[in-house]
This record gives structure tokens, sequence and C-alpha cells, in this order.
């Protein structure tokens, strides 16, 4: 792929030299800072809350909070009292006590938050759940994760099996119109009574800190265990990556029930000191650049499916709103398309950086960074501290711009500790040579950057070239007539697979066979022959996770008549 690459940004960033800085650097410096340097012992609420009220962010605030008419904002003092509430009323009316898993099933909200915090500091492993899961999915990780505690809505209770979860002994409901009675506490009202000091239970760094369920394409979803130490990497990330300073005001699209909205939507960014956003609703561009415009947001993480939403809603909406506190945009979850990366640069005259990690990695691994030249479609390189290579099935290295796995030498601070309950699941991440790794093919350029191909079961073997998905779909979004693309291989008996293309259209655009044709063309002219779809389908919407991954595997299975697996992270 033929791209420009952006310069770096000039001023000053929290990473001023990556070459330096990756050369020389030591985790260890990270871990002064945090209370286990003195005490031996820790607690990630504490890190992310109380420590920040006993100096001068004290009244500053941690959390601005909008979903529709509701419109909240609380300081760091405030949070800090408030989690020891919820703390309060989880220990005394649910029995909590270090190591239960707690689970939180609701919308985002300020109680989700206190929530969060509160059984942290009791030394509880949070489970968050995604508010759109259905009965199967939420009956999946409640009995695998044998969660004590769930503090849900009165509307979201009823998706939950109760019968079926013996392990399931206290349920929480929020909510102002809450019935309490034998079995479920009204939430709310306990928060309103309960103390504002609470004693936290100081825990080891590698204690349970957070259990996010994911899912692969076979079996059930598995839980992703991560334990504080998570914090070392988390801040630090949030310094050079999110280059987050005092001043910021810091808004993270993502849900806590994915491990974006966690690691990026309340530890890094609380953990730094951050003024943080968070907004409730769903999507729509005038929603989102409004509230751009409200809080002045600085620095704004969010992921391509969102970027290309918005691009696809035209560029005259954004001039209703003044977006200029913008200085720093990331996105994660999926590769970033260099399309949205030129679009980004004519609208707001900023670079997006792209971030590749995984909820199993727990922090953010291979990155763009101010301070270093972009190259469209590439993820960037790994942070310093971190090792990542292109490896073989065999776990050797691979030379630049070969095609293989991608993998990071064991050992980060935020790597997973285990996958609940299946410590065979958990070791079969890991290859000779102490390497994780992340089922993503990729290749590396000739100056380190990483480039994404796809999974590696979704990459394309056809005519005996491999073919990444990713990159044909790149291409297709960039013609006129595609709002999205999702590409696979479907078994060829010439060509042992041929290129597929589920296309869905922009508005205003008509499903023909000519335009079937001139897309093709445009693939062929503008990236190879062999990478243009031989099949095209359009289609209204793609299968997307909530997260906005295009489910490749799901289209593949509707192309071939399969079971399509696990649904439970889908979009309706
Ligand atoms: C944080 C998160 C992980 C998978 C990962 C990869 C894809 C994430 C990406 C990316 C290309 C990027 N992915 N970031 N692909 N470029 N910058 O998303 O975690 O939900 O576990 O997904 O997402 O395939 O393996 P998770």
């Amino acid at each position: 792929m033929k791209v420009e690459a952006l310069p770096v940004i000039q001023g000053a960033h929290n990473l001023e030299n990556y070459e330096e800085t990756y050369n020389q650097f030591d985790w260890q410096e990270v871990e002064k800072n945090f209370s286990w340097n003195s005490t031996g012992k820790v607690n990630m609420a504490y890190e992310a809350i109380d420590r920040h009220v006993e100096g001068p962010r004290k009244n500053k605030i941690a959390l601005y909070y909008q979903d529709g008419e509701r419109k909240e904002k609380y300081t760091f003092k405030e949070m800090k009292e408030l989690s020891n509430k919820a703390g309060n009323v989880l220990k005394t009316y649910g029995n909590v006590e270090k190591g239960d898993r707690v689970f939180i099933f609701m919308p985002r909200s300020p109680e989700l938050y206190f929530t969060v915090l509160g059984a942290i500091k009791l030394g509880a492993i949070v489970g968050p759940l995604f508010e759109a899961f259905m009965e199967g999915a939420v009956r999946d990780r409640l009995q695998d994760s044998e969660a004590k505690v769930l503090v849900t809505t009165p509307e979201l209770l009823k998706r939950v099996p109760v019968e079926e979860l013996p392990a399931l002994k206290h349920i929480f409901l929020v909510g102002s119109d809450v019935e309490e009675s034998g079995n479920f506490i009204h939430f709310n009202q306990k928060l309103a009574e309960a103390s504002k000091s609470l004693q936290i239970e100081w825990v080891d760094k590698n204690d349970g800190l957070i259990l996010h369920y994911t899912s692969g394409s076979t079996g059930k979803p598995k839980g992703v265990l991560h334990v504080h130490n998570a914090m070392v990497q988390q801040y630090q990330t949030a310094k050079w990556v999110l280059d987050l300073k005092e001043e910021d005001v810091y808004w993270c699209t993502a849900d806590p029930g994915w491990v974006t909205g966690t690691s990026y939507g309340i530890f890094g960014p609380w953990l730094t000191g951050t003024s943080n956003v968070v907004v409730g609703g769903r999507f729509s561009p005038e929603a989102w650049y409004g509230m751009i415009e409200e809080y002045g947001v600085t620095v704004w993480y969010s992921a391509p499916t969102a970027f290309r939403m918005l691009m696809g809603a035209g560029d005259e909406v954004i001039k209703q709103f003044d977006l200029s506190s913008l200085r720093h945009i990331l996105s994660v979850g999926e590769p970033l398309n260099p399309e949205v990366v030129r679009w980004g640069m004519k609208v707001f005259n900023l670079r997006v950086h792209d971030t590749w990690w995984m909820t199993e990695t727990g922090a953010q691994l291979i990155c763009n960074y101010p301070c270093m030249k972009i190259k469209p479609g590439s993820m960037g390189k790994p942070i310093p501290g971190v090792k990542a290579a292109i490896v073989d099935d065999r776990g050797e290295e691979l030379p630049p711009y070969r095609m293989g796995n991608l993998a990071i030498k064991k050992g980060w601070p935020a790597m997973m500790h285990t996958i609940w309950n299946n410590e065979q699941k958990y070791e079969s991440y890991f290859m000779p040579g102490d390497w994780y790794v992340s089922g993503d093919s990729a290749y590396m350029d000739e100056e380190g950057y990483f480039w994404f191909q796809g999974r590696v079961d979704d990459v394309i073997m056809t005519s005996g070239e491999r073919v990444g998905p990713f990159e044909v779909e790149s291409k297709l979004v960039e013609h006129p007539a595609v709002a999205e693309a999702g590409v696979i291989g479907k078994p060829d008996p010439v060509r042992g697979e041929i290129i597929k293309a589920f296309i869905a259209l922009r508005a205003g655009y008509e499903q023909s066979d000519e335009l079937k044709e001139e897309i093709r063309q445009f693939v062929k002219q503008g990236l190879a022959a062999h990478a243009a779809p031989r099949e095209i389908d359009f289609r209204d919407k793609l299968p997307k996770t909530r997260s906005g991954k295009i489910m490749r595997r799901v289209l593949k299975a509707w192309e071939l008549d399969l079971p399509t697996g696990d649904l439970s992270t889908m979009e309706d």
C-alpha cells in the first residue's frame, strides 16, 4: 500500500523521543509511583481516585457525565466518598470480601463507576457486562465466574436467569423506582445512607482486579483475568500514548463492558488524575460532536467504526460545531483505514493515532505517538518496555515484510493473569521463546512499523497469494459508494480461496451489477489484480460486534451455511 507519512506533531509531549526511551526504559521507574513502593501493598481504586484527594487535585473534576437529561459532575473528592459509600453498601448488604466476583450489568451511569471503584476497594474482582447482553450471554458469564453479587437495574434484571445461578447471593437494583424485596436490595437508597469512610483492602499486585469475557471464534466466551499490577502500564500508556496532561479533558467513547472502557475509560485517565467524560446513550454524529464542543474535549479515544460513521455523515455536520478544543485523537479495536486518517487530517487538521492491543493484553502495546511520524494504515511501533515481533508457527522471528503471527514477548505489566477456570486455554496463548501469540497476522516494515493483515484465521490464500482482508476492505471503503465492507476467503476448487466482499452502500447509491464491476475495477487498479474481490454481495448492514468489529466469521458462516457460533457480542 503506497501511503504518504504524516510528520510528527511539534510541541511538548509526554514521550519526547521514542527511540531513545525505547532503548533505555525500565518498568521499575514507573512502579515507584505507587503505594507498594513504600508499603508492599496496593489498590487500584486508591491509586486512581483517593491518592489525588491528598494533593492538589482534590477539587478537580474527575467525572463529567451526560445521558439525555441527566447531567452531572463529580470531583475526585466526591468520587472518593461515593466509591467508599458504594464499597460500604456492597460489604454490608452483599457481604463482599476479597476475591469475590461482583458483576455489574447496567447502562453507563455515575453509579456504575462508584460501584466498580467501591468493589475494587474491597479487593473484589469486578465483572462488567455490556448492557445489551441477552439472557444466554448473561448466564454464561455469571455461571463461569460464579459471581456472588450482581448490581443491575430493574429493566435488565429480566435478562438474569436467577434460578440458574446458585452462586449468586445478592442482587442490587439501581434506580429511583426500585421495589425492595427479600432478594433485591435498593442500591440508591442504601448508597444515600452509607458511610463516607471505608477501610481499603490493601492487596498484592497480582491479586485479581477485573474479569473481562471475550469471545473467540469457537466455544464459549472466556474470562480474561487482570490484576492490580496492570496499573503500571495503564498509567504509563495514558501518559505516552494518550499524552494526557493536567489540563486535558478526555473522552473515551467505549463502554466499560469492553476492555477499552475500563483500561482507558476508568484506570488510565484516573491514574493520571485526568478529567474524564462519560457519555451514555446511543451514537449520533450531532450528539458526539456536541459533547466535544460542550466539554471542550482535548483528547478523544474512539474506534474506526465510529470514525467511519462520522465520515459517512458528511463534513457539513462538523461545521455546526466548535471542535477547536481537540488536540489529540486516537483509535482502537479494528484496523484504522488510511481513508479515515486522511479524513481526520481534512476535517480536524489532526492525525488519528492508531493503537493496537487486546482484551488479553490489558493495555496498549503497539501504537502511534505524537512524537513519531505516522504511516497511515500502520498500527505503529511497540511501546517502550515491550518487544513485538512477527514469528512463524515455531516461534522463529521473521524478517521485515514477511507476513506471520504478531507476537509479544511475555511479561509486560498489564498482561492477563490467567483465563478464569481454564489454565489450559491460558497456556495455549504462548509459544516457545516466551512469545504471546495474538492471533492477529501482520508484518513489520524496515523501519519497525507494524502493519495489520487480519486475524490469523481470516487471512486469505488466493492462487497462492496471501491477502489480508483488511487491506482489501480499506481499499473498498475508499470507493465513494461504499460505506462499509467485510472481506472473506471463500473456498474455491481452482484458486484455493477467492476473495468475496460484503458491502453496505452509502445512502444515495443503488445496487447494480455495473456498480459491482466498477468497485472490482477500483480495487484492481488501486491495490492489485489478485486482491480484487471476485464476488460482491450487497447488504444493508454488516454483522458487527458491539465494539465495532466486523464479524468476518459470521460472514463466512453465512456464506458457507455453517453454524455462526457464539453471537453474544453481536449488535442487534
Ligand atoms: C482493545 C481491543 C482485540 C482484537 C485484536 C485485533 C483487533 C484491535 C486493532 C485491531 C487492527 C488495531 N484490533 N486494535 N486490529 N488494528 N489498532 O479491541 O480488544 O476487543 O479484545 O480485540 O481487535 O484483531 O486481536 P479486543
